[in-house]
């Protein structure tokens, strides 16, 4: 019985010894990893009025309305127009480079959003 206990501290032992460095490891990258901000496109408005992020981070766009959006860029140096999204669809896109962007809805003029990348 006493060995069964020995070997059981050990096993936990051995596992704290592994997941120690693999705790590490993902402390040590998640600060690296680009944030995904999420906007929301419903009732026909984006959920933000304007959102700030750092070079290289994303915007991810969710259609949870019951219409088509697009999302679109006119903004000079930063132009980009992603696929329309239908109801339930989403698609992010990254930004690499500052700048204070409009985006729109081509198929609903009110809609706009103002992303400051710094
Ligand atoms: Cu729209």
């Amino acid at each position: 019985m006493k060995i069964w206990r020995v070997a059981v501290r050990t096993m936990s032992l051995v596992r704290a010894v592994y997941a120690a460095p693999l705790l590490l490891m993902v402390v040590l990258v998640s600060p690296t990893l680009a944030q995904n901000i999420v906007v929301v496109q419903k009732d026909k408005m984006f959920s933000q009025a304007e959102i700030t992020l750092k070079v290289g981070e994303s915007v991810e766009f969710r259609n949870d309305d019951d219409t088509a959006h697009s999302v679109i860029s006119f903004t000079p140096g930063h132009e980009f127009e992603l696929k329309l999204q239908r109801p339930g669809e989403g698609q992010a896109i990254a930004f690499d480079k500052p700048g204070r962007i409009e985006v729109e809805c081509d198929i609903h003029p009110k809609m706009l959003l103002i992303i400051n990348v710094q």
